[in-house]
């Protein structure tokens, strides 16, 4: 495949670098943007060792006049738009920086391509979290929305906004509703990372204890290094279309926690209840996991189930690795970094 070129926003987070890597291993020339794109903050990139095979230029979703110039010039093939305001938690606390990149910034693209490059296709980062408390068990791209977060609803404007150029300009967007996905390049606030993370400094004695909000909420969690060749399939269709992407199984955050601790040697008890409950390690009685109220979201989308039914047919994608063998990934990386 010659000179397919694509623009990845976002480059710097756990699916720009994974994505990256699966474009080039495609043969696409990758553009990468980031806000930050210095030091620390590509750290997936230098560790997937992808640096040197990308360019990244500095690119900010707020800023439509940057935006303009990188797509003018840039003559992408297919643009992936990773970048956002992704730490639900956090939204409640930044609503409107939250709703300008999330939304607003989603809709500076489009015009971009309508404006001045209407042949290249459009990769939106869509999320289950647009399903919020919805009724239907198991979601798939038919399901009602019930948004419930300042980021959910940011992500759910954007949504309609793919639709709606799809439909009144022709442009070749698409939305893929991801499900929860995972890996040892997670950002370290997220749960399934922290507990992990968390679990082996515990193990360590860096940390006392694993510190946590609601752990019976239920989501549907998959492996990111899988989900991102879902992404580019969804760009190789005739057809612009949305997708749900999900490993179809899932559990609550309390049993995801009890079969990380078996890693690291801990067979955990649970005593107490509420903001009260605590899990100790059934041979030592020591206190490995805690509640703590800072954690606790002002609203919480307790059960997330994806049906990726569409995808499995359509796209021919399935994902490779359960939750169990993505725990398994999740924890040797921390285990082999802390030991
Ligand atoms: O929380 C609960 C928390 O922050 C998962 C993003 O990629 O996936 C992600 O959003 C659940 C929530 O991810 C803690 O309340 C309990 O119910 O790992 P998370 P998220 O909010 O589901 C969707 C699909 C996206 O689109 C987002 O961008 O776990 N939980 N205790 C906790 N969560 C965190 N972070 N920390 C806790 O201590």
């Amino acid at each position: 495949m010659a000179n397919k070129k694509a623009f990845i926003t976002g480059i710097s987070g756990q699916d720009g670098a994974y994505l990256a890597m699966h474009l080039l291993k495609k043969g696409y020339e990758v553009i990468g943007g980031g806000r930050n794109i210095q030091g620390d903050s590509i750290w997936r990139l230098k560790e997937l060792g992808l640096l040197s095979q990308i360019k990244i230029i500095p690119f900010e979703l707020l800023d439509e006049k940057q935006i303009n110039n990188a797509i003018v010039n840039g003559k992408f093939s297919e643009i992936y738009n990773l970048a956002a305001k992704s730490f639900v938690g956090h939204s409640y606390d930044t609503p409107l920086a939250t709703s300008n990149i999330n939304a607003l910034g989603v809709v500076r693209i489009l015009e971009a391509i309508r404006k001045y490059s209407n042949t290249t296709k459009l990769y939106q980062a869509s999320s289950s979290e647009m399903y919020g408390n919805s009724k239907t068990k198991k979601k798939n791209e038919n399901t009602i929305f019930n948004p419930t977060s300042p980021y959910a609803i940011s992500k759910l404007y954007a949504h309609w906004m793919i639709k709606l150029y799809r439909e009144a300009y022709d442009i070749f967007c698409c939305s893929g509703i991801l499900f929860n996905h995972e890996s040892p390049l997670r950002g370290d606030e997220f749960v399934t990372k922290k507990i992990i993370l968390d679990l082996a400094k515990v193990k360590y004695n860096i940390k006392k204890s694993v510190k946590l909000g609601n752990i019976y909420i239920k989501r549907d969690w998959g492996y990111s290094k899988d989900y991102v060749e879902a992404m580019w399939k969804i760009l190789q269709q005739r057809k612009p279309d949305d997708f749900v992407v999900s490993s179809g199984k899932t559990l609550t955050v309390k049993s995801l926690v009890n079969k990380a601790a078996k890693y690291f040697g801990y067979d955990l008890i649970w005593k107490g209840k509420g903001i009260k409950e605590k899990a100790f390690d059934k041979k030592t009685k020591k206190l490995i996991v805690e509640i703590d109220e800072k954690f606790f979201r002002p609203t919480e989308v307790d059960y997330l189930y994806g049906d990726s039914t569409k995808a499995r047919k359509i796209l021919k994608w399935q994902p490779k690795t359960d939750v169990n063998k993505l725990i398994k990934i999740m924890c040797d990386y921390e285990i082999k970094k802390y030991k």
